[in-house]
């Protein structure tokens, strides 16, 4: 009877996390910031991050209107920065670019 409380719990315990982690951590192993134009509101950010979103390889994005930026951590075996600069071409009001170095 323990054994099967136990098991319960466990399961139990397992559906909880799932709930909590939707979707494994993805791997990421690099992070850059682009520079993007054209984004005017919070929306605009919205937008431009859920596109890097939904991109393989992405692991997560974040874009910020006021700053004109968005920052992407990715999977550089998955993903390059040349795709991550192509990737939003697919909303052509937003222009992404390279950051010039600031070294
Ligand atoms: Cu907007």
């Amino acid at each position: 009877m323990k054994h099967i409380l136990l098991a319960v719990l466990v399961s139990a315990t397992l559906c909880f996390a799932d709930d909590k982690l939707p979707e494994a951590p993805k791997p990421s192993d690099k992070t850059v910031t682009l520079n993007v134009s054209g984004m005017d509101c919070s929306h605009c950010a919205k937008t431009v991050a859920s596109v890097y979103a939904q991109l393989e390889g992405v692991a997560d994005a974040s874009a910020d209107a006021d700053k004109g930026t968005v920052t992407i951590k990715y999977d550089s075996k998955t993903v390059n920065e040349a795709a991550l600069l192509e990737a939003l071409s697919e909303k052509p009001k937003y222009i992404v670019t390279k950051p010039a170095p600031t070294k």
